[in-house]
């Protein structure tokens, strides 16, 4: 039974930067709560004000001690910051993110830093469907930036960068991680690369091999943003103002060219679509289990249709269901 949930009272607090009303918030996300609806209502005039920020890259390569030094140089700024790690493959919040809530201690009582791990792995529409609402709660509540932090390589990835108004792929030398940065297609998703761990032999070639094989992409013209390559020893806070300066300049460049607005539009578009899809598999379902489906299936089993004009009359079905609802 889901517990009562005071909205404006819980929303208010968000904004007033209360963690445990961001926290409850959250959670009412993870568990696609029915007062969602509410929440999202209440919020959406108190978001925009956010530079969402990506950071990816190869397991170990950094990401999480990057992503603790980023909020200590952010929080010299005095900026409020947001920390969302993402972690696709789990289904339990917590649990694989533990070693990173230890490196985040450093932050732990600092009322302007809001650190929260989701797992989003079976979750009601994954990925596509809660981060975008989690990024919400966070950018209400006043972030003035918000990391979105993955692990893992893959699908996910390009996904998050999807999501993110600024994308940083983190590389390491060595490892060929240039390389196998290009075949994961990564090269095309990142916005600012940053070789990690440039304490280790090796790290200018790796500088060398990105910034040829951003070259070798897409021909820009002038007026394109191109990716700037920045070297970083996280693990001693070194190289952060050449990454702060990377992310601000992008984020300027987004600004002045439109293409900030450009990318939330097909981000906003990309979370209408997938809020639809889990709105109309939830009701497909219900069709499913009713006698609609049932009676579909013999049509087309007895001949009397064919399954594409059975599909048809099963979309109408579930749009007439929507109709009804309003
Ligand atoms: N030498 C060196 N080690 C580093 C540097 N940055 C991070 N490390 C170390 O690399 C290891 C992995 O760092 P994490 O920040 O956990 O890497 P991650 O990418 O978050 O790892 P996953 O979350 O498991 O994918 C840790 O032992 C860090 O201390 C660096 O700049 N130089
Ligand atoms: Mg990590």
């Amino acid at each position: 039974v889901a517990r009562a949930v005071d909205v404006p009272e819980l929303v208010e607090q968000a904004r007033a930067g209360r963690p445990r009303a961001v926290a409850r918030l959250i959670s009412l996300v993870e568990d696609a709560h029915p007062a969602l609806r509410e929440v999202m209502a209440a919020l959406a005039p108190h978001t925009g004000g956010a530079h969402v920020i990506g950071l990816t890259g190869s397991p170990g390569v950094g990401k999480s001690t990057s992503t603790s030094a980023l909020v200590k140089a952010l929080r010299g700024r005095e900026l409020r910051v947001g920390v969302l790690a993402v972690d696709p493959s789990s289904p339990f919040s917590g649990g694989a993110l533990l070693g990173d809530r230890v490196r985040m201690q450093d932050h732990a009582l600092d009322p302007g830093v809001y650190i929260r791990s989701m797992a989003t792995r079976g979750h009601l529409g994954g990925l596509s469907w809660s981060t975008p609402q989690a990024l919400r709660v966070l950018d209400a509540a006043g972030c003035d930036v918000v990391i979105v932090e993955t692990v893992g390589v893959g699908q996910s990835e390009v996904e998050i960068a999807g999501m993110a108004d600024t994308t940083v792929v983190l590389l390491a030398p060595g490892m060929g991680d240039g390389i196998q940065a290009a075949k994961a297609g990564i090269l095309e998703i990142g916005d600012v690369f940053v070789v990690n761990k440039a304490d280790r032999d090796g790290a200018d070639a790796t500088v060398r091999d990105i910034r040829h094989m951003i070259s070798l992409g897409e021909a820009r013209a002038p007026g394109d943003w191109r990716p700037p390559v920045v070297k970083t020893v996280a693990s001693r806070e070194e190289g952060l103002d050449d990454l702060l300066t990377a992310l601000d300049k992008h984020r300027a460049w987004l600004g002045e060219t439109g293409h900030l607005r450009e990318r939330r539009l097909r981000r906003a578009a990309d979370e209408v679509e997938a809020i639809a899809m889990t709105v109309l598999r939830e009701r497909m379902g219900d069709l499913r289990h009713g006698a609609a489906l049932d009676s579909l299936a013999a049509s087309v089993v007895d001949g009397r249709t064919d399954p594409y004009a059975a599909a048809d009359q099963l979309v109408d079905a579930v749009t007439a269901t929507a109709a009804d609802a309003r």
